[in-house]
């Protein structure tokens, strides 16, 4: 999808004397503050690389994790129409895993090795993804709330001043708005059916709606790399920013559906237009960042498993891949 042929490798490696040069720094910040796209053989301070490929790859590591709580549901989706929209949402998030594993790539990191990182419990991914899928319900409430979420922070994304991860956000937030939108469709016929399916609608909103604000990270305040990313426009808006237009949006979304939020301080200003929440509890966020949460070992574990058990498939591929240059260079010295 992007080309790999870079003449820049891991930090800066062909281009040794310019990586601290202060002129070449000021010269790359007017480049972006232009507007520029910074494509993967421009020079790039070796922090601006750092901190896209930390970005990029755990957002790959999310959506291929993200998977697991959907996938859960496939076997037990209620109908024909409801299983083919679960399998073409989740086969979608495979398909961002690998636009994003192609555009870190870019950066000088092979997938392997990211691949590698995450299966070795040493890369985040999104906090969300560790919790459980208790009811079918919960399939639309992740549409709605995760991907609704997952669109708030990402469509600014679209304008990243990486050219390869802004033009991977493009169809990636296409997609998404498709998935927002089955959400929240199986969430209205839910809250409109029997007693017993609002009330696992009610249930499901009732689990996923803290963690879902929890998505846009720590507040403002806490966010250690927000100010940096922001100068280098990879992050256009700031967490809580994104946080406050998610609950704005989605709190007349929930009313619609006759649903009511767990926060008792959730309040309209009548003043400002914007739904004041209550306080996110930060420990439980960190917990799960650092892998305490209710399902962080299992989805490892399931991670592992898949692919230790595509093995197969990775060498078959390769094999072919071999065995198709041998071809082409045997054709080639004829
Ligand atoms: N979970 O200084 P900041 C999806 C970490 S895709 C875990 O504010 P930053 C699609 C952060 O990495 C969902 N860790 O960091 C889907 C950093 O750690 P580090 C994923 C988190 O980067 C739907 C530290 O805390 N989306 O849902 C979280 O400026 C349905 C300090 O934080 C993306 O990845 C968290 N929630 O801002 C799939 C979007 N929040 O690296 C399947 C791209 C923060 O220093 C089904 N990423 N941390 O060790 C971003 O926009 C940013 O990276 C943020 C964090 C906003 C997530």
């Amino acid at each position: 999808m992007y080309t790999q042929g870079l003449d820049q490798r891991g930090d800066n490696a062909a281009a040794p004397a310019r990586a601290d040069d202060p002129a070449a720094l000021a010269a790359f910040q007017a480049r972006i503050d232009r507007e520029e796209k910074i494509e993967p053989n421009d020079w790039m301070p070796q922090g601006y690389r750092r901190t896209l490929v930390r970005q990029i790859s755990q957002h790959a590591h999310s959506e291929i994790v993200g998977m697991l709580p959907e996938g859960n549901w496939i076997t037990r989706a209620p109908s024909l129409r409801r299983k083919m929209i679960l399998l073409a949402k989740v086969q979608d998030e495979g398909g961002h895993g690998l636009y994003l594993y192609s555009a870190a790539e870019t950066l000088g990191v092979s997938r392997a090795e990211l691949v590698g990182q995450l299966l070795a419990g040493k890369a985040k991914y999104s906090s969300i993804f560790n919790y459980p899928t208790l009811t079918w319900a919960d399939i639309g409430a992740i549409g709605w709330l995760v991907d609704g979420a997952a669109i708030m922070n990402q469509v600014p994304l679209c304008r990243c001043s990486y050219g390869p991860y802004a033009r991977a956000m493009i169809r990636i937030c296409r997609e998404e708005s498709f998935h927002q939108r089955q959400g929240y469709e199986l969430m209205l016929k839910l809250a409109r059916g029997t007693p017993d399916q609002k009330r696992m609608a009610q249930n499901a909103l009732d689990r996923w709606w803290w963690p879902s604000l929890m998505m846009f990270g720590p507040s403002d305040r806490d966010s250690v790399h927000s100010s940096q990313n922001a100068a280098w426009k990879i992050k256009r808006v700031s967490n809580d920013e994104l946080r406050q237009k998610f609950v704005d949006v989605t709190v007349p979304q929930g009313h619609f559906l006759g649903l009511t939020f767990p926060d008792p301080d959730l309040k309209l200003d009548e003043g400002t237009g914007h739904w004041n929440h209550g306080p996110i509890d930060w420990a439980e966020f960190n917990r799960v960042v650092a892998g305490d949460g209710q399902c962080n070992r299992d989805r490892l574990a399931a991670r592992r498993k898949a692919h230790a058990e595509g093995a197969w498939v990775r060498e078959a591929a390769a094999a072919f891949a071999a065995k198709r240059a041998h071809a082409r260079a045997a054709k080639a010295a004829e």
